[in-house]
């Protein structure tokens, strides 16, 4: 391992446990726990109590108090305590940023999810003094109507291991600024940060129980959303997991917001500036988490008249990245998250090369030395790839891009747009009247125009399609967490 190691800070000495109504729980009833692997290692790191039903019930209980205590204090109140939480969310940066190491193996480097965490609570503590609601007159009368917006009480919300932080962002914050109580379950893949992040709520001095935190698989999962105590679900994950929340929250007819995968294009036009758009496409294609996001711009389209001139450019940054150790501050690139994703990922590439439907440039097998204990898998471009493939088709969730041609702009917008996803697209080009006629054209819940997703709590985020449907972030993310009473008073 490169320097820095013996500065590495340690995981939590297990076993981790659940975090309700302020209460840490190591045993639970059922007794299930997961032994967390470490990514960069593959070595275990703690192990992690997971929640059964029987927790499940004890932490929406829990919730239900805190949010009658939570809606019993002013709006001034709730916001200062929200700003507080922000400021200790600040003070801890460092150590929620060495917790998403531990999690899943991205470079601290990328502090990404812990500083949005505190962009985001600073954004919807501004939201709890503003007016929610509004009145209006009414036809025939002169009674008084009322639009009321009010919390739902409980909300579930559902977390990736590949972004707890960024959830707690954009869905924990603007739950509680909208009123709610929250039982927040990140993966058993990766509860490490979302705990730390469950008892900052309480240093903040928020009410024990607002924020629990129940790590747990897919059994405690669909315990959640079926709870009856539970009034909305915010779902952040795959399609085929989506799919089963949806069916168990039909159970009490519960409302679903559904954050999904993505198999984004990125379009390189022939009047782009390469350079700037070889580096935005490589840290935002197989770079960034080693493409672990579902912000991938996995499918990098590529105008033929700069073609070879920007895939040279492109894989040499590609092929630039600083591998390795994930504590190292100079590192850029780190593992997947399991030996699973990393058979899952280079099957992928071998069947697209055995197929045809892909021409290897650069990457394709896993990184030994004295990163083969890790699961690291080398960044990887695959050039005159089929758009109908599986591997343009299907989310990798991984460290490799396809590389498409394309002709003119309507057929650069079909290739795009031929996917069942929908939540990502970028475009290079320097022809303001392209950018805003392509960004009209994409189906995609975010369009981003000569830069990478920054996302940022004003600017809503979710997708078209099998990306999902609602919204996290600016009032749109904050209107999924109210739900809308009108009240008419008869003025005689
Ligand atoms: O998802 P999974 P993962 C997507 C990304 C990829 C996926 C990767 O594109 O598709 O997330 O994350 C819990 N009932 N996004 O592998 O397997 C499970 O424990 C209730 C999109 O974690 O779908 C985990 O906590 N819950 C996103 C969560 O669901 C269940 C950004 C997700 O698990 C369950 C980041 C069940 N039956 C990643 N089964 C965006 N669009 O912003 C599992 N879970």
């Amino acid at each position: 391992m490169t320097s820095g190691t013996d500065l590495r800070p340690a995981p939590p000495a297990g076993p981790v446990g659940l975090l309700i109504g302020g209460d840490r729980i190591t045993v639970t009833a059922a007794g299930s726990a997961h032994q967390h692997v470490y990514p960069a290692t593959g070595q275990p790191n703690t192990t992690v109590a997971l929640a059964s039903e029987v927790e499940i019930d004890h932490a929406v209980r829990a919730a239900w108090t805190a949010q009658r205590e939570w809606v019993s204090l002013t709006v001034d109140r709730r916001r200062d305590l929200l700003v507080d939480l922000a400021d200790v969310v600040h003070d801890h940066l460092d150590e929620l940023a060495a917790l998403n190491v531990h999690d899943y193996g991205v470079p601290v480097s990328y502090a990404g999810t812990a500083v949005l965490l505190e962009r985001f609570l600073r954004h919807f503590a501004g939201y709890v003094d503003k007016p929610h609601g509004s009145s209006t007159p009414v036809n025939g009368s002169f009674d008084l109507n009322l639009v009321e917006r009010e919390p739902y009480g409980v909300v579930a919300v559902i977390a990736p291991w590949n972004g707890a932080l960024a959830v707690a962002g954009s869905c924990v914050a603007p739950a509680l600024a909208a009123g709610n109580a929250v039982v927040f379950k990140p993966s058993e893949l990766a509860p490490l940060a979302a705990l730390r992040f469950g008892e900052l709520c309480l240093e903040a001095g928020l009410p024990a129980g607002l924020v629990n935190v129940v790590p747990a698989g897919a059994d405690g999962g669909d315990a959640l959303v079926r709870h009856p105590g539970i009034r909305k679900v915010h779902f952040t994950g795959g399609g085929t997991t989506a799919r089963s929340v949806i069916r168990a929250a039909a159970t009490n007819l519960v409302p679903v917001v559904a954050e999904l995968g993505g198999k984004s294009a990125n379009l390189v036009f022939g009047d782009a500036d390469l350079d700037t758009a070889a580096v935005l496409s490589a840290h935002q294609g197989p770079l960034m988490q080693s493409g672990q996001s579902c912000a991938c711009a996995s499918r990098l389209l590529v105008h033929d008249s700069v073609y070879d001139a920007f895939v040279e450019k492109f894989v040499a940054v590609v092929e630039s990245a600083v591998i390795g150790d994930p504590f190292d501050p100079g590192v850029g690139f780190g593992p997947v998250i399991s030996q699973g994703a990393v058979d899952r990922i280079l099957r992928t590439v071998d069947d697209a090369v055995d197929r045809g439907t892909g021409r290897l440039l650069t990457g394709g097998r896993r990184i030994g030395g004295d990163l083969a204990q890790g699961f690291y898998v080398e960044p990887t471009v695959l050039t005159d790839v089929d758009n109908s493939s599986d591997l343009a088709q299907i989310e990798t969730f991984g460290p490799v891009v396809s590389i498409i041609r394309f002709h003119d702009d309507a057929d650069a917008v079909r290739l795009a747009n031929d996917t069942p996803y929908g939540l990502n697209a970028f475009v290079h080009t320097r022809d303001l009247r392209r950018a805003h006629g392509v960004a009209r054209e994409l189906e995609a819940g975010s369009v981003w125009v000569n830069t990478f997703s920054d996302i940022s709590p004003q600017g809503p985020y979710g997708g078209y399609k099998q990306s999902g449907f609602g919204r996290t972030g600016g009032i749109d993310g904050l209107n999924e967490f109210l739900q809308i009473k009108n009240i008419r008073i008869a003025m005689g």
